[in-house]
């Protein structure tokens, strides 16, 4: 099966791996063109408003900003990853969003100057998974319970981090939480999560991490 959607990526980007988990699970076939946005191209810049990486290019248009991608990718895409339900899809695009302030949180940990800096923003972090703790559907094993959803696939990416911040220390963000120890481990073996990135993921947001010149960088 040919697809005229292809994927403008970044080998790293959070928000790239949720669009990719979609059309995995959705088992849309898709092209991937990675950018360098240290060195962004001509004619990225020309078609990305905000100069943010992902982009989905579906005929002769390039969408932005990820959430919309989604929802672009549930409108004309088979194998639906919201749930049906009005309130139910609204909570889930609500926790979409709240993925996105926990990748901030996420940026705001590793880039902090020092160790005092780093553990405000490790207990900052730690109380939106405490937040996710009471809200996860104990059953599990996705967000909502049997069935993979777009919160999955927002958080396959977040948990990712954590498996590289682990080789680094012992920060103890998501000590104790049951039902998101459960749930990253869940996360971590579904094949749209595990091939959203590339086998040298790790090693390239270590390097990544490093260059950041950053508290977290002096671990490594
Ligand atoms: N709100 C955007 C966030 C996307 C974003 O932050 N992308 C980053 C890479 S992960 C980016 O392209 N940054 C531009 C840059 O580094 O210059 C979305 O949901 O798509």
């Amino acid at each position: 099966m040919t697809s005229d959607l292809t994927l403008v990526s970044h080998s790293l980007c959070p928000y790239v791996q949720r669009a990719a988990i979609a059309l995995a699970e959705k088992g849309v076939p898709f092209e991937r063109v990675t950018i360098d946005l240290s060195d962004k191209p001509d004619w990225f810049r020309k078609v990305s408003p905000l100069g943010k990486v992902p982009l989905l290019k579906t005929g002769e248009t390039y969408l932005f900003e990820s959430a919309p991608i989604l929802e672009y990718l549930e409108d004309s895409q088979p194998r639906p990853l919201h749930p049906r339900d009005p309130v139910a899809r609204a909570r889930h695009r609500a926790y979409i969003e709240f993925g996105s302030q926990v990748l901030n949180g996420i940026g705001a940990l590793y880039d902090a100057a020092d160790r005092q800096g780093f553990e405000e923003k490790a207990a900052a972090l730690r109380e939106k998974f405490l937040h996710l703790e009471q809200e996860l559907d104990g059953e599990g094993p996705f967000f909502s319970g049997p069935d993979f959803s777009l919160v999955d696939a927002t958080f396959g990416p977040v948990f990712r981090y954590f498996d590289v911040f682990d080789r680094l220390g012992r920060f103890g963000i998501l000590d104790g939480l049951e039902k998101v120890g459960r749930w990253r481990d869940n996360l971590a073996k579904r094949r749209s999560v595990v091939e959203a990135v590339a086998a040298d993921y790790p090693a390239d947001l270590t390097r990544f991490l490093k260059r950041r010149q950053s508290w977290i960088s002096g671990l490594i």
